[in-house]
């Protein structure tokens, strides 16, 4: 999957691959589903399927397109066995100071602080470096079933620059500890009673910045990064919750201590109940590596033949199985998707042969190889935030 040190791409090669990732994403579109409708409205659906209403659901709930500049949430009644790759216009899109326009012409990434080599890269330096690419799919730290239905999510492929290249060629010095990475979009931020200008702006300590597969991404389903993604380039940590992510990136810089700006040290940070040593204590974290989750998104029919469709996602360990539990049935195991890789998210399905008439709920669960179970939403450690939300999210629907 990441291919290592390959050659940049030709404009040839990167069409095909641009062709290719657009067919499966749209392979699963009926022709004109329902022609009076804008395409958005209702979820793709192959020929004589029908989606099974969530009885959980506004009868009329649908997600606008992606705006420019906007925020985006996906339907995810979107996400069959056809949408393994979110399509770009579709993945949500979420930030903080709105977006900004880089004049790519004068682009420049810099990279500064503790480093023995501080230097500048140009969008062409950047492209002209060894490139990679992965599949990785991330959800926000805020996505949540209530009201959005686990909108804040979506998968990928990401092509780009391996990260590890760019800090061992500025040279890391030893006193560096944490990696800042700063976003071009500014916001005013009111800090005791002062308002001061503040970059988006998130850490890592250096251990976890030189993982191999974190990615310098220029590139998202074989194309050009979008604007709302962070054009021209953009930072991915795979495993980690989407605000690892930051977009339209500018500057990379290496100090000896931990960076404490909002969306490390106030915002995207989770109160939760824990074990420190032998004491019982409510520790405040950074929202970092996805806890993992699964959810039922989709339950669809031919005929009688019902299909339940879902999502897992977690930091990247090796998953063991994913259940399905229909009203008080046994737990069941679902097939996951085989294109599904470390990173990326992983669909499931499980098969739902002649339902009763009646209302049901649909649960899902998942279980690593280390035995971690996802819990219910009542075995959750006690928590005061609302961030990181991976607790079981059972689904409602009537057959009739
Ligand atoms: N520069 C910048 N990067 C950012 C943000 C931001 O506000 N500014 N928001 C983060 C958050 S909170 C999320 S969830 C992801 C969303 O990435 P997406 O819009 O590409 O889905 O971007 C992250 N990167
Ligand atoms: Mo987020």
């Amino acid at each position: 999957m990441s291919d290592d040190k390959q050659a940049p791409a030709t404009e040839g090669e990167k069409i095909s691959r641009r062709a290719a990732i657009k067919k499966t994403v749209h392979a699963g579109l009926a022709a004109g589903a329902v022609a009076s409708m804008p395409e958005w409205v209702l979820p793709a659906l192959a020929q004589g399927e029908e989606l099974v209403p969530f009885s959980d659901m506004p009868e009329d709930y649908s997600r606008p397109p992606a705006r420019p500049g906007g925020t985006h949430f996906l339907d995810t009644r979107q996400i069959s066995s056809d949408s393994f790759y979110t399509d770009n216009e579709d993945f949500y899109v979420v930030q903080h100071y709105g977006q900004p326009e880089l004049d790519l012409s004068n682009y420049r990434l810099q990279i500064t602080g503790l480093v023995d080599n501080p230097r500048e890269y140009t969008l062409a330096d950047l492209q002209s470096m060894p490139q990679f690419d992965i599949d990785a799919g991330f959800e926000c730290g805020g996505n949540r079933p209530l009201g959005i239905f686990q909108g804040l999510i979506g998968n990928a492929n990401w092509r780009g620059v391996r990260l590890r290249d760019i800090l061992q060629a500025a040279g890391v010095q030893p006193e560096g500890k944490e990696i800042v990475f700063f976003g071009g979009d500014i916001g005013v931020e009111e800090i005791r009673e002062t308002e001061v200008e503040q970059a988006f702006a998130r850490s890592l300590p250096v251990v976890d910045a030189m993982r191999d597969v974190n990615m310098l991404a220029l590139e998202m389903n074989g194309e050009a990064l979008p604007q709302g993604h962070g054009r021209p380039v953009r930072v991915l940590i795979p495993g980690f919750y989407g605000v690892a992510n930051v977009k339209w990136l500018t500057q990379i810089h290496v100090q000896d201590r931990r960076y404490m700006g909002r969306f490390m040290g106030r915002d995207y940070v989770t109160l939760k109940k824990e074990m420190v040593g032998d004491q019982e204590r409510w520790v405040e974290n950074s929202v970092t590596r996805i806890n993992m989750k699964s959810a039922v998104v989709r339950v669809s029919r031919m005929g009688n033949n019902h299909t339940i469709t879902g999502f897992a996602l977690n930091d990247g360990t090796p998953l063991e199985s994913v259940e399905v539990k229909i009203d008080d049935g046994p737990w069941q195991r679902a097939e996951i998707d085989s294109r599904a890789s470390q990173y990326s998210w992983k669909l499931f399905s499980m098969p739902w042969n002649n339902p009763s008439a009646g209302e049901h709920t649909i649960v899902s669960r998942v279980t690593d190889v280390n035995g971690n179970v996802q819990p219910t939403q009542d075995a959750l450690p006690e928590k005061i935030s609302r961030w990181e939300n991976f607790g079981q999210m059972p689904r409602t629907l009537v057959i009739s």
